[in-house]
């Protein structure tokens, strides 16, 4: 079933299209005017197609040629006028109309009397310079379409949580020191800790809004300025991020937050669960059901719950989801476990030093761990494989294990091991002979090169390095760069039931570059009965602050304390660790 901003982007659509054709301005603005209302309408209005189609008609704005289209919409999933128009345009002539700046009229003359069809061809005229003949294209304007496009170019992609999360929690507390702000978070998928965000969305309590949209679309990092409204605002940042802020009365802070945090799915689920108990739930709150069409609060019905999140999942009879689950699969069906905090964690067991490729000695960083107040940390340098990363020969271990023991001996109060992060090569061998792990307190497998091998070859690789009996730890299992490479693509299944059975950790490597394993495979895993290791892989002391993301992408998998190897009380971490090798 499509939602109320489906209905509301095919009628502005429509319109767009009928203003391109030349069609009458009145039925331009009839189809405006539908969109305008699906967007304010509390009430999804798919839902009240199939429920009680008539109440359709009774909604101010819409009539009855609109309505057929909206139960056309609901029952199918389509819209034939909406289809017919597109069709009498060229294929990319809507794409030309999303570049900021650029309106109906506009891309009117751009088409007709330009032979402008789609973005590439208004790119491609643009550079010629041949569109400056046509009347009302200044030179100045034919520049600001220039830069719009390159603006949603870049706009397109989704930026990684460990970019986004610094950039929102500035802006909050920003937008917390204006005036008359009761509450203010950041909801949406940042807020549910996915590896990547879409945007940035902000929702503000507060019992005057205007002053607050009219300070923060002026904020320095403001580069532009997409939508200004009395309740919500868009705005890109100069470094390209997009920001939505919403402001709403502090007595519905719990129903908006948990509606924009969402995700969509989940709110389906929490709007099914409220139908099932004659309840309606919208980003107002939760209502009776009285079978009214009109939205409940516009009609001043008293909601059940509003103001707070726990309220709602009570008044539901959900137990509270912490935001990492809601993503739609099964959080409603029974009690989420207690999922694994930063403060849960107890020690760093993948690190490098200057004697590979980080960039802090032995000493510093066993001090800075010992002064995050862990209990342990396995200095894990490269081995000799990874020339680039300054890998280190069997002779340069040996050193460097003497040197790691040394300063063990000398600070007081940690536990120092002496590790390795040795590569699995293409072939499933280890980096370093057996005779030489075993010289080692504590060692990492991870791949490094190849990561672009068959499937077969990358499950038999992973399968050799767990087979190992001197691992403990699988580090960044698949070798993935978000945004970058997709990494190892083995049979998971076929190396979680190995590392279940052989007790080898796999690693959540903290770094918000990899992220990896990721959330869902975290979860398989956990399934299977896996242990799980989160590290930051620190390469330097600002580092360790990356464990929260790891930690995140536990929680998002389902992770508790009692799976995590990080967590365990020493005596149990200590007895695993000399269970093999
Ligand atoms: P993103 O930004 O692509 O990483 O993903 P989200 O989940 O942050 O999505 P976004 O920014 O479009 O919307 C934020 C939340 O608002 C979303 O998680 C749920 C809620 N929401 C937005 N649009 C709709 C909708 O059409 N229907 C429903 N049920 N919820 C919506
Ligand atoms: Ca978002
Ligand atoms: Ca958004
Ligand atoms: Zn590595």
């Amino acid at each position: 079933m499509g939602s109320n901003a489906d209905i509301a982007r095919r009628f502005n659509e429509m319109g767009d299209c009928l203003e391109l054709l030349g069609e009458n301005a009145f039925k331009v603005n009839a189809m405006r005017k539908v969109a305008r209302v699906a967007e304010d309408a509390a009430d999804d209005l798919c839902a009240v197609a199939l429920r009680i189609p008539k109440a359709l008609d009774a909604i101010d704005g819409i009539g009855a040629s609109s309505a057929r289209k909206i139960i056309e919409f609901a029952t199918t999933g389509r819209m034939a006028e909406h289809e017919e128009l597109l069709a009498r345009l060229p294929a990319g002539l809507m794409d030309v109309l999303r570049v900021p700046g650029l309106g109906p009229k506009t891309v009117k003359l751009l088409w007709e009397q330009g032979g402008v069809t789609d973005v590439p061809s208004l790119k491609a005229k643009l550079a010629s310079g041949e569109l400056a003949t046509l009347p009302r294209m200044g030179a100045k304007t034919l520049q600001n379409i220039a830069e719009n496009i390159a603006f949603i170019e870049t706009a397109s992609l989704r930026t990684r949580l460990g970019d986004a999360l610094p950039v929102a929690e500035a802006l909050v507390e920003r937008v917390r020191a204006l005036s008359g702000v009761q509450q203010v978070a950041y909801a949406g998928s940042l807020r549910r800790g996915r590896d990547t965000v879409g945007d940035i969305d902000l929702l503000v309590a507060t019992d005057n809004a205007a002053p607050i949209m009219a300070a923060f679309t002026a904020f320095p990092e403001v580069a532009r300025v997409l939508a200004h409204g009395d309740t919500k605002s868009s705005v890109r940042l100069k470094h390209g991020m997009q920001v939505d802020l919403r402001a709403v009365q502090p007595a519905v802070w719990g129903a908006a937050l948990l509606y924009f945090t969402g995700s969509k799915e989940h709110n389906v689920v929490l709007r099914e669960r409220a139908q099932k108990r004659q309840m309606r739930l919208n980003e107002y709150g939760l209502f009776p059901d009285d079978g009214q069409a009109e939205p409940p609060q516009t009609r001043g019905v008293k909601p059940v719950a509003a103001d707070t999140e726990e309220a709602i999942y009570k008044a539901l009879h959900i137990a509270w989801v912490p935001p990492e689950l809601r993503e739609g699969r099964t959080e409603c069906d029974a009690a989420s476990p207690e999922l694994l905090q930063v403060s849960d964690i107890r020690r760093e067991l993948h690190c490098h030093t200057t004697a590979s490729d980080g960039s802090c000695s032995i000493e510093q960083m066993v001090l800075e761990a010992k002064r995050r107040g862990f209990d342990c940390i396995a200095i894990t340098d490269h081995s000799r494989s990874s020339a680039q990363a300054n890998g280190l020969s069997v002779e340069r271990l040996r050193e460097h294990i003497a040197a790691v023991h040394a300063v063990r001996d000398r600070v007081q109060g940690i536990h120092v091991l002496a590790g390795s992060e040795v590569d699995i090569l293409a072939d499933g061998h280890l980096d370093y002979p057996d005779d030489v792990l075993a010289e080692l307190d504590w060692v990492v497998a991870s791949p490094h090169t190849a990561l672009k091998q068959s499937s077969e070859a990358a499950t038999q690789r992973l399968l050799a390095a767990i087979a190992n009996p001197h691992v403990r730890v699988i580090g960044h299992p698949s070798g993935r760069i978000i945004g970058g490479r997709p990494g190892l693509e083995p049979d998971w299944q076929a190396v979680f039931a190995a590392a279940a059975k052989a007790r080898v950790a796999l690693e959540i490597n903290a770094n918000p570059m990899r992220l990896d394993l990721r959330d869902q495979l975290v979860h398989a895993a956990l399934v299977t009965g896996c242990l799980i290791s989160i590290n930051t892989d620190a390469h330097g002391l600002d580092n360790f602050d990356l464990l929260r993301f790891g930690v995140t992408t536990g929680r998002r998998g389902g992770l508790t304390a009692e799976h995590c190897v990080n967590a365990w009380s020493w005596k149990r971490f200590e007895a695993w660790r000399a269970s093999r090798g």
